[in-house]
């Protein structure tokens, strides 16, 4: 049997004035927890090194800065890799990205996955930015992603941990195209940190469904995708703004293998069959023989007349 030993690595709330050092030594205690319970790889939250940040308008180029890595690892992050080295344990980190790319600063919302003997060997760089790019002050709270970051380029996968690996980030999670494009290319195991407040400014009467969204994309994309899924949450009330849960891990059938019951620094684990994505993979979704890529072409619509994607009328039934 193929499997990988799997933690969610749930994260409580992290204040703004916490240290990377003091963040780093929470992490470090969910890894130590994660690797005496026989686990080979700990997933942690999205921007797991800070508090999520783009809840605050800031115009001030230094002051953002101070929430991104330049390096990784970095003087502050290197324990974590040097832990993940001596325990022999893989680990998943999203942090926000400082990169100097064609002599210019570029700036991401990226995750790594470290292998067991602390070497990084995977990186994604988020593509779904939600929230918005300027101050509007009607709102609890801002999410700024839209003015911090850049989007990534795209979903890839990796051969890991004697499996096929990818990464997605919080919003990331909510569409569909994220798990299938990776399910195009074999992905059994896809990794995603999230940061989610209950509550939506633009739209208040989604809060009582936050949970439920979560767990309903999450379970969706494992399923018609016949892969395993692990969604790990900073949790519980962050700097006045109260952030789901639900951290957990999904297998390929879609049902919930283990969960998270807190809101506060946590692991919920699960031995992760990799086989048992091929009983999806062979039959039901076996894209090979049952997709129909030409019937998935675009249908827009302009002045009240249906085209297709080259102009032309949809033919009539
Ligand atoms: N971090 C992140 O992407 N959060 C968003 C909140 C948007 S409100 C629906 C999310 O999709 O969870």
């Amino acid at each position: 049997m193929r499997s990988i030993n799997i933690a969610a690595g749930q994260l409580g709330p992290i204040a703004r004035n916490e240290t990377r050092t003091e963040v780093v030594a929470r992490l470090s205690a969910l890894m130590r927890e994660a690797q005496s319970a026989g686990c080979d790889l700990i997933i942690y939250p999205e921007l797991a090194l800070t508090t999520f940040f783009p809840r605050w308008y800031m115009e001030d180029q230094a002051e953002i800065d101070c929430f991104f890595e330049r390096e990784m690892p970095g003087p502050q992050t290197r324990p974590l890799f040097d832990l993940a080295g001596e325990l022999g344990i893989g680990f998943c980190l999203g942090y926000a990205e400082l990169a100097l790319e064609d002599g210019r600063l570029h700036r991401y919302n990226s995750s790594i996955l470290v292998d067991k003997s602390g070497r990084i060997v995977a990186k994604y760089r988020k593509v779904h930015l939600p929230g918005h790019a300027e101050h509007e002050p009607w709102r609890k709270f801002q999410h700024l992603e839209k003015r911090y970051f850049e989007p990534g380029a795209g979903f890839g996968v990796v051969d890991a941990f004697g499996g096929v690996i990818g990464m997605a980030i919080c919003n990331d999670r909510r569409w569909s195209e994220t798990y299938r494009v990776m399910g195009l290319q074999g992905v059994e195991v896809v990794l995603i940190g999230y940061n989610t407040p209950v509550h939506n400014p633009p739209a208040p009467e989604h809060d009582e469904l936050s949970l439920f969204h979560n767990q309903l994309v999450m379970q969706a994309g494992a399923y018609q995708n016949g892969t395993w899924v692990v969604g790990v949450a900073k949790a519980g009330i962050e700097e006045g703004v109260d952030q789901i849960g639900g951290s957990c891990i999904i297998a390929p059938s879609g049902e919930v293998a283990a969960a998270c019951t807190t809101r506060g620094d946590e692991i919920a684990r699960a031995c992760c069959d990799l086989d048992l994505c091929n009983s999806y993979k062979r039959t039901t979704f076996n894209f090979d023989v049952h997709r129909q890529p030409h019937a998935y072409r675009l249908i827009v619509e302009r002045k009240g007349r249906h085209l297709m994607a080259d102009g032309t009328a949809v033919p009539s039934a």
